[in-house]
This record gives structure tokens, C-alpha cells and sequence, in this order.
């Protein structure tokens, strides 16, 4: 079994696009978010799922798999930020395409569907200072 920590996921997605389309297989549970990171999963905060982490950013989520194998386009249901920066950049479309929603630092969408238009629609990701919102 091909077995990535989450934490090699969260650092792969911070680097340049000649990594991008590696995948993570584990699966993660909620609490696998460490600080410094900014995570997303495929389900409401309090259900299990598949999950994707980053401290910079994610450019263009179509390139990615979840930690359950599911791909990660169009399909992040809650987001939390326990990054080192100010705030993180949610977007509809690939390289911050679209109108994008801010979610400051410390703070979680634990349904996106309940206070965002982004359910199952973030494409790209980005702490502040890569992109603004
Ligand atoms: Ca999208």
C-alpha cells in the first residue's frame, strides 16, 4: 500500500508545479490538520473524508487527489485555517480565478454550502500575499 503522511501531502502542495498531480492515498481524519496549514475536505467539518492540505497555495486543484483517492476539484465541503499567515483565499476557478472568499486565520467553513457559494466548487487555494480576495 502506497502510504503518504498527510503531512507530505501539505508540503508537496506548496511546491512548483513540476510535483503537481502526485497524489496522497492515506486516509485522514479532521484532526490530521497541524498548525501552519490550511486544510479542506471533501465532507462537512464533523464527518469523516478525504482531505488536502497546504501552508501557500494550490494553483489549480484538478491536479490533485484527496487523501481517500477522490479528486479534489469541485468537491471541498469545509475548510479550516490554522496557517502562520494572515488569511486564506478560497476560489472558484484555477489560479484564483473568480470571485474568491477569504477565511482568516484560526477560523474554519465547516459547511461550506451553509455560508459560501463554494460548496463542491473550490478550484484553487491561497494563503495571503500569493493572491487576494
Ligand atoms: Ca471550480
Amino acid at each position: 500500500m502506497t502510504r503518504r503522511s498527510w503531512g507530505r501531502v501539505a508540503v508537496l502542495a506548496a511546491l512548483p508545479l513540476t510535483l503537481m498531480g502526485m497524489t496522497g492515498t492515506a486516509h485522514a481524519a479532521q484532526g490530521d490538520c497541524g498548525s501552519g496549514y490550511t486544510c479542506m475536505w471533501e465532507q462537512n467539518y464533523d464527518q469523516e473524508g478525504g482531505g488536502i492540505s497546504f501552508q501557500r497555495y494550490i494553483p489549480d486543484l484538478s491536479l490533485w487527489d484527496l487523501t481517500n483517492g477522490h479528486g479534489a476539484n469541485d468537491t471541498i465541503s469545509s475548510v479550516k485555517n490554522r496557517g502562520s499567515y494572515e488569511g486564506t483565499c478560497l476560489f472558484p476557478d484555477a489560479y484564483a480565478g473568480g470571485y474568491g472568499i477569504h477565511l482568516a486565520r484560526g477560523y474554519s467553513f465547516s459547511n461550506l454550502a451553509v455560508s459560501t457559494n463554494l460548496n463542491d466548487a473550490i478550484s484553487s487555494a491561497y494563503v495571503d500575499g500569493f493572491a487576494s480576495c
